[in-house]
């Protein structure tokens, strides 16, 4: 937490005529069809995580929000609606893809490769060349976006795993000329052919021996120069599927008359490398270097990644993962804040991201949550309350958080009708198939378990399959005595910070994953591994009985971390740096 801990004056740091351009796969805005508003759309601004972590940054710098807007519409027209009412009401800038490349580029690649193998799931992973071909696809139309807006001097900030290739193809886009002068050339061949042809599909084992070794010279050397081991065969594949590609790679060399590979350039004509500063940030977490490898593609996403100036990760652990993946794998020299590649040095941060407790505080003092919480209160009078909230996503470890509580009653029976489990499982992705299966799982489970231990009166797991609205989550853990978070792997968990920002009167005990990034930040949880049920079992044991005085020191430290790192304090310092 080094980097964004000691970096107090950020915010001061902030120039106030710098333009930020965030992309992220969806806009923040939900647009709908409906036919009672003017234009025949209606929008509405989500209040997720990363709007109130851009606040701060969006009043002290123009501010522009570029994604996917989430659906289709049947004319230009209608597009020329959304875009001038986005433009002007929300500085947002929509990305239209066809929805056969969304979903590809969406559920396929993002949802079903990266999703599954960065979080330990290996097995869930269901890589597919067509996948592969739209999630390139959907990065080029997002770089293609930007670069329309981006000038000199602009910052572009990129989220998350579903644009990882998007930094190296804005650059190429952008970039004309280079310190190495044929740079742009040799990447515009990565743009049309794939990052890094189709050489890992067919010929190349893409590892990289230790650095410095000659294996090593070679691999960094075939990175360097782009050499692809593609087959025509493939290269046509490639070329017909992904036909629009090859489009916008066409029109750019049309615009690049003196076939220097400078392209044309943003809007006001200035390219020169490093013009631009470029940001990525990973909200999940980046695995060691034996599972990231298992990636068809590893060389061409990490390829991707590194051509921003700046690369931050949650924790430390996930910067370190990153930094040996590229070592391993490219053979890049490496330091803990940074790698070197093709000349320049690429900085790899931790920003550990937070929540706005305040929405949180307010959300409290509203009448409709204090008489909700009141209703609650008197439903489970005598009663101790544990709160779980989750998308149901096999990260979150919900069977296993359900087999704890299992065990737990076994062990405890003089407990049975004394605690219940409230479990939000907010339906998530339910068009990939392991979500599908999950249902049935915890379905299964949470019926053997209230089965086993209810009775006419008391159920032990009241499971909630749908969201809930905002007044209703404070309500829920504001009333809870304790929290219980058991993802097997998760970037971070805002779950826990929302908690500990609801738990002002109650000091309530929060029950938190080791294999959580919030693990790693909030100091005062009961830290346990999901997997050993004996352990959580415990746990949550611990948390029933625990004295008020401790109760309240934990707290104490907790607030105090969830008050201070915010999300918009998260925003600003990456900003900053
Ligand atoms: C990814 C990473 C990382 C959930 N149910 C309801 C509801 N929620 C809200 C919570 C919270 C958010 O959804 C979930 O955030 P998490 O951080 O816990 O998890 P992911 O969605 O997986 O987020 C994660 C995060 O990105 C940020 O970098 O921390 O590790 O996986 O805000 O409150 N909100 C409402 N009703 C619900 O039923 N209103």
């Amino acid at each position: 937490n080094a980097n964004a801990q000691s970096d107090s004056g950020s915010r001061d740091r902030l120039a106030t005529n710098s333009r930020l351009i965030v992309v992220s796969n969806r806009l923040p805005v939900t647009i709908k069809v409906d036919s009672s508003q003017p234009g025949g759309y209606s929008f509405a601004l989500s209040s997720g995580g990363l709007v109130s972590a851009l606040s701060g940054a969006k009043k002290r710098m123009s501010f522009t929000w570029i994604g996917w807007p989430g659906l289709s519409v049947p004319t230009r027209e209608d597009e020329l609606f959304i875009e001038s009412k986005l433009e002007k009401e929300y500085s947002c800038r929509p990305v239209w893809l066809d929805p056969d490349v969304a979903d590809a580029h969406y559920n396929g690649f993002s949802n079903s490769i990266l999703w599954p193998l960065f979080h330990y799931h290996p097995g869930e992973m269901n890589f597919d060349e067509g996948n592969w071909l739209a999630y390139r696809e959907a990065n080029l139309r997002f770089a293609e976006s930007v670069r329309e807006i981006v000038r000199k001097g602009d910052m572009v900030w990129v989220q998350d795993y579903h644009l990882m290739l998007l930094p190296l193809m804005l650059r190429t886009l952008i970039e004309g000329s280079s310190a190495q002068g044929s740079v742009s050339q040799r990447e515009l061949e990565h743009v049309r052919h794939g990052v890094d042809g189709s050489s890992h599909l067919a010929h190349s084992s893409g590892l990289a021996a230790p650095p410095g070794s000659e294996a090593a010279e070679h691999s960094a050397a075939q990175v360097a120069s782009g050499h692809s081991h593609r087959t025509s065969t493939t290269a046509t594949n490639l070329n017909v599927q992904s036909g629009t590609t090859a489009q916008a790679v066409a029109a750019m060399e049309e615009d690049d008359e003196d076939g220097d590979g400078k392209g044309r350039g943003t809007a006001d004509g200035t390219t020169s490398r490093g013009s631009v500063k470029i940001g990525f940030f990973l909200h999940t977490p980046f695995p060691s270097s034996e599972i990231y490898r298992i990636l068809p593609v590893r060389r061409e996403i990490l390829l991707g990644v590194l051509h921003c100036d700046l690369v931050g990760f949650h924790t430390y652990d996930y910067a370190r993962h990153f930094l040996s993946s590229c070592t391993r794998i490219l053979g890049l020299p490496t330091m803990p804040n940074g790698a070197e590649f093709e000349g320049r040095y690429v900085h790899v941060g931790t920003y550990p991201i937070g929540i706005e407790p305040a929405q949180f505080i307010e959300g409290l003092a509203r009448d409709a949550v204090k008489t909700r919480m009141r209703a609650l209160e008197r439903r489970f009078e005598g009663v101790k309350i544990i709160v779980g909230v989750d998308r149901l996503d096999y990260i979150k470890g919900i069977p296993q958080k359900l087999h704890a509580l299992e065990t737990f009653l076994q062990e405890h029976p003089e407990w049975v009708g004394k605690v219940v489990l409230v479990q939000v499982a907010v339906p998530s992705r339910q068009d990939v198939e392991e979500y599908q299966n999950l249902r049935a799982i915890i379905n299964e489970a949470v019926g053997r378990i209230n089965g086993r231990f209810g009775t006419v009166e008391s159920m032990p797991i009241h499971f909630i399959h749908r969201s809930v609205n905002f007044e209703e989550l404070c309500a829920l853990y504001a009333i809870s005595d304790a929290c219980l978070v058991t993802s097997t792997r998760d970037g971070m968990n805002l779950v826990s910070y929302e908690y500990i920002a609801c738990q002002q009167q109650r000091n309530g005990v929060m029950i938190l994953s080791e294999f959580a990034g919030a693990a790693q930040s909030l100091n005062g949880s009961l830290i346990v591994n999901p997997w050993d049920k004996f352990a959580v079992a415990d746990a949550i044991h611990e948390a029933l009985t625990m004295a008020s005085v401790t109760r309240k020191a934990n707290f104490d430290k907790l607030s105090r971390y969830v008050n201070k790192h915010t999300a918009s304090w998260w925003g600003t310092s990456f900003v900053a740096e």
